[in-house]
């Protein structure tokens, strides 16, 4: 209970006009201030906070941060710092810690003298008193080794003051808040989400341990602790573990420091083709590259190629190595930390101090050009690997050319099973890629002719998720799929030339259809990824039950909806189950399938690359669990979709 003794000193005065103006800005125009109002805003309240508890280990008085998910979605932030300062504030004439948690921009430091270097980020750095201002209550307890504070807010108005509530000897700042349910679309937290980050954060801030906990669900409660006193070279150790990859050698770990800026990289190749270079500013991830990834990538480039031909991997007459060549299966990690970071871009996704980009391309070209020069074995499978991807590199440009020039003589021949609609419109136009030809024949029977295309799928797939281009042309199951859809494959991709803009999968609901169906998926994602960040591609859900009575026929797509409409049909109903799409009939198939009025479709969107690329691994792996977990949660269903 509040005790008037204990009544921190105040002098309240025109500030807090200025706190209700603050506000109501923030609650007004939530977005500006977190980014959205959806999910990914909601978990932003938390990392607003966490980066406090972060920007105080990074001071060096702090290496223990816990977040807890608790009943009702709750978060509770625990840091063992210094605890925010209690003391007035002199220009405001109020507690330091209230200053902080309800002044717009007060997140960042003022006064501190030691405060570290500040690694303002977040988005970008709006601090305690956003997240205070769009929480439907909001209490922070300090401990400074002497007593212990707390002050309590409702939606960013002080429910009463700072109180001195006893004696403490412990130190550190807990934060608990609930988001308010007026401000955001959806106030349930994901686990996942908030794992990912402060597991990145782990990796970035060596040496502090984050501990995560959700007890929302008391059969079932969650606790991980992450700490990794190698950083950024555990980071890299742990997308390879994670993944199960080969590695060619060591991790190489390297770092430079100037008077206001460190660098610090982690890379190690795989057997892969793929390149997973992954940026960051001042912990904060730049999805979008920047001068830091360009410093790398010309450096990485550079030394190979400049190392490769004075010890003669790379002879005379051979081409240069190209910038994909040498990234082909690399894992990087790059953080850096500058003073004043420029964020640049429509989501503030990519770094733009030039002074960075000369910083890193010098470290990396003298640092990496020591580590070939000391360790020629691995010197050699990294060249190896480099030169395989450069013939690849060809053989696949030649093939292109064939296909290009085909194409130009045969004027596009289309393939020979594609039943096509009549419709030239793309908007309008869909393509249902159909496996196993009874199927097929169904559907040619069955669809709109008008606007629905049928192509069936036949012959041996390759392992897309383990194929490099070249081997994509030429596959005589892909290759009637780039022919039909038109717009080309890979770098040459142009959606103006694609054909249809609904690119229905269709396969039966049991492990071959799952297989085929991951498949598809994976060579869309690795080869014509336009066509899922536009949102173009399908997945039909045919239904596993017709049920019937006398005239009466409803469709069931799982068995929970099999038993409601049992139950509501009551006695003499016939039930069918379909084994797969071939058992149904043209007429049936239409009805349930591919007629827009009644058809369920999934359409499949990939927001996060990063993780799509690590979910597509998952994918690929034979684990169905896993698998299974990714189409739910990445899938949305759409009923009667409007076109
Ligand atoms: C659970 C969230 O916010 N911890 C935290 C915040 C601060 C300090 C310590 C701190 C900083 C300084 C001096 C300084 C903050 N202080 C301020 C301000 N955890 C959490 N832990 N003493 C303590 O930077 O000089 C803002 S954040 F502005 F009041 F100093």
């Amino acid at each position: 209970m509040a005790n008037i003794e204990n009544k921190v000193e105040n002098n309240y005065g025109g500030e807090q006009i200025q706190v209700l103006e603050g506000l109501e800005a923030v609650r007004k125009r939530p977005g500006m201030y977190i980014g959205s109002t959806g999910p990914k805003g909601l978990h932003h309240l938390v990392y607003e906070i966490v980066d406090n508890a972060i920007d105080e280990a990074l001071a060096g008085y702090c290496d223990h941060i816990e977040v807890e998910i608790l009943p009702g979605n709750i978060i509770r932030v625990s840091d063992n710092g210094r605890g925010i300062p209690v003391g007035i504030q002199p220009k405001l004439g109020i507690p330091a810690v209230t200053v902080v948690f309800t002044i717009l921009h007060a997140g960042g430091k003022f006064g501190g003298e030691n405060s570290g270097y500040k690694v303002s980020g977040g988005l970008h750095g709006v601090g305690a008193s956003v997240v205070n201002a769009l929480s439907e209550w909001l209490k922070v307890t300090v401990h400074n080794g002497e007593g212990q504070y707390e002050q309590s807010f409702k939606r960013g108005v002080a429910d009463g003051d700072l109180v001195r509530v006893g004696d403490s000897t412990r130190k550190g700042t807990v934060v608990e808040f609930k988001a308010d349910r007026e401000m955001f679309e959806t106030c349930e937290y994901e686990y996942e989400v908030l794992e990912t980050r402060l597991r990145e954060q782990a990796f970035l801030n060596a040496g502090v341990r984050i501990t995560l906990s959700d007890t929302r669900d008391a059969e079932a409660e969650i606790r991980e602790s992450m700490h990794y006193e190698g950083g950024v070279k555990s980071f890299v150790e742990y997308i390879h573990t994670k993944r199960d990859m080969t590695v060619l050698h060591p991790v190489i770990h390297i770092k430079t420091e100037t008077s206001n800026s460190t660098a610090e990289i982690a890379m190690q190749y795989n057997d892969s083709y793929n390149a997973n270079i992954i940026s960051f500013a001042n912990n904060i991830n730049t999805p979008d590259g920047g001068t830091h990834e360009q410093g790398f990538k010309t450096a990485l480039t550079r030394v190979f190629n400049d190392f490769g031909r004075q010890k003669g991997y790379i002879k005379e007459k051979d081409d240069n190595l190209s910038g994909e060549d040498v990234r082909e299966g690399i894992t990087a990690i790059i953080s850096v930390k500058v003073t004043e970071a420029q964020f640049e871009g429509q989501t503030k996704a990519k770094l733009g101090n030039t002074e960075v980009r000369g910083l890193v391309e010098g470290l990396v070209y003298e640092k990496l050009k020591d580590f070939l020069e000391e360790n020629p074995g691995t010197a050699k499978a990294i060249y190896e690997k480099a030169q395989s991807a450069q013939r690849a590199r060809e053989a696949a440009k030649r093939a292109r050319e064939l296909v290009r020039r085909k194409s130009a003589l045969e004027t596009a021949r289309m393939p020979g099973k594609l039943a096509d609609c009549s419709s030239k419109d793309p908007k309008e136009c869909e393509i249902y890629i159909v496996e196993g030809d009874s199927a097929g024949g169904s559907a040619k029977n069955g669809r709109d002719r008008r606007y629905q295309a049928i192509l069936p799928l036949w012959g041996k797939m390759i392992n897309v998720e383990k194929a490099r281009l070249d081997k994509v042309y030429g596959n005589e199951k892909l290759t009637p799929v780039v022919t039909a859809l038109g717009c080309g494959i890979g770098e040459d991709i142009d959606l103006e030339k694609l054909r249809y803009h609904k690119v229905v999968i269709m396969a039966d609901a049991d492990v071959d259809g799952q297989h085929i169906r991951t498949l598809m998926l994976t060579f869309f994602f690795r080869f014509m990824r336009p066509l899922l960040d536009e949102g173009y591609i399908y997945i039909a859900m045919p239904p596993l039950y017709k049920i019937s009575k006398g005239k009466q026929v409803r469709y069931a797509y799982d068995e929970e909806e099999r038993e409601a409409i049992v139950a509501q049909f009551g006695n003499g109903y016939k039930i069918q189950r379909y084994k797969g799409l071939g058992e149904m009939n043209p007429d049936q198939l239409w009805e349930t399938t591919l007629n827009p009025e009644n058809r369920v479709m999934i359409r499949v969107t990939l927001e996060d690359a990063q993780k799509a690329d690590e979910t597509f691994t998952i994918l690929m792996g034979d684990k169905v669990g896993p698998r299974r977990e990714f189409i739910e949660k990445n899938a949305k269903y759409v009923k009667n979709l409007d076109i």
